[in-house]
Order: C-alpha cells, then sequence, then structure tokens
C-alpha cells in the first residue's frame, strides 16, 4: 500500500491541510452535500470570491482561499453527472482528479484532500468511480513528487470501503 495516498472516514471541512477540494457544480456558487458543508464552515467570504470565478465547466478545475476553514485553499470541480456512462463521464470524472492536482501542485500544496467526487447526488457508480480517483491519483504522483499526501476522506464506511479496495488493488509503492 502507498503512503502517499490514503483513505480515511472524516469531515473534510475538518482537515488541516493545505488544499480540500470541493465537488461543486458548475456555477461555484453553492449546493447541497459536500459543496454546501464546505460553503457553512468557510463563511461568506468564500461564496464572494466564487462570484468573481465565472463558474468552472464539468471536469476542470479553480481555487479560492479557505477562509474560516483550517485548510489554507479550497480547489473546485464539478464532477460530471452519471447518465449511463456514454457521455464521457468516466474521462471527465479522471479530468476532475487531475486538474485539481495540477492546482494544488501550481499553489505549492503539499498535502491534498478529496471528497469522493460524483457518487452523491449526481450518482456516478462508487466502484467505478474510486478506481476512477485512485488510478489517477496514482498516475499523478508518480510524476510529481511536490505533492507529499493525497488522501480520499469519506463520509461513511461504505465510501470508505470501496475507496481502500481500490487503493489496496493498485499494489503500488509510490
Ligand atoms: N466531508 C466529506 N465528504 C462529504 C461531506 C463532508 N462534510 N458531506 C458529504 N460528503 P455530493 P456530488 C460526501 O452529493 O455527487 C452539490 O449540491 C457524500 O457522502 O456532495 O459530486 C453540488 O453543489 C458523498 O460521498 O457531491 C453539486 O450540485 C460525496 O461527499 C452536487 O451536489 C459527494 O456527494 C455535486 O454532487
Amino acid at each position: 500500500m502507498s503512503e502517499r495516498i490514503q483513505v480515511i472516514k472524516g469531515d473534510i471541512t475538518k482537515q488541516a491541510v493545505d488544499a480540500i477540494v470541493n465537488a461543486a457544480n458548475c456555477s461555484l456558487l453553492g449546493g447541497g452535500g459536500v459543496d454546501g458543508a464546505i460553503h457553512r464552515a468557510a463563511g461568506p467570504e468564500l461564496l464572494e470570491e466564487c462570484r468573481t470565478l465565472d463558474g468552472c465547466k464539468t471536469g476542470q478545475a479553480k481555487i479560492t482561499k479557505g477562509y474560516k476553514l483550517p485548510a489554507k485553499y479550497v480547489i473546485h470541480t464539478p464532477g460530471p453527472i452519471w447518465r449511463g456512462g456514454q457521455r464521457n463521464e468516466v474521462d471527465l470524472l479522471s479530468s476532475c482528479y487531475e486538474n485539481c492536482l495540477k492546482l494544488a501542485s501550481r499553489h505549492g500544496c503539499a498535502t491534498v484532500d478529496f471528497p469522493s467526487i460524483s457518487t452523491g447526488v449526481y450518482h456516478f457508480p462508487l466502484e467505478k468511480a474510486s478506481v476512477i480517483a485512485i488510478t489517477t491519483i496514482a498516475e499523478y504522483l508518480k510524476k510529481h513528487k511536490e505533492i507529499q499526501r493525497v488522501r480520499m476522506v469519506c463520509f461513511d464506511d461504505r465510501t470508505k470501503d470501496f475507496y481502500q479496495r481500490a487503493l489496496d488493488d493498485l499494489g503500488e509503492d509510490l
């Protein structure tokens, strides 16, 4: 098992890392789920900064400060809505993880925490999503030593079990 990728159960809004990722929507103006929790914990200044960003395309990412969060930055990425798998959902989800990590590198973030993007109200199948997330993160970390540690912060045991299995199946040391 790789120590640079970890899977934990927890609340991403409580993590004191360089950057947490927000599973946002294309407006970047807040929503429910993890997005709502991040905006509530960060305070209204986060929404003010998000208003200046002009939204974000699915699979892309934009960065803001963390405001009242213990994390220094929030990287916002709209994941794909699952529509059966024929709408480029797999590549778009992989792009979310890769583009967030690129932004983290560019902003000097050594520690990055992700939620399980798209597997809540966007209904991406969890098993597929977990494999895409772990393999995309692993590929990136191989090439980018500046990122020391990436964690999947899962809100429930079922989600955590899928990501842990995907990580164990990777069977690589990074
Ligand atoms: N910490 C970590 N994970 C969490 C937290 C938390 N505090 N709260 C929820 N999760 P979702 P999506 C988990 O629906 O599917 C929003 O309205 C949750 O259990 O938040 O990408 C946006 O504005 C699930 O495992 O995101 C978009 O409109 C995971 O986070 C839309 O939802 C993702 O669930 C995005 O949908």
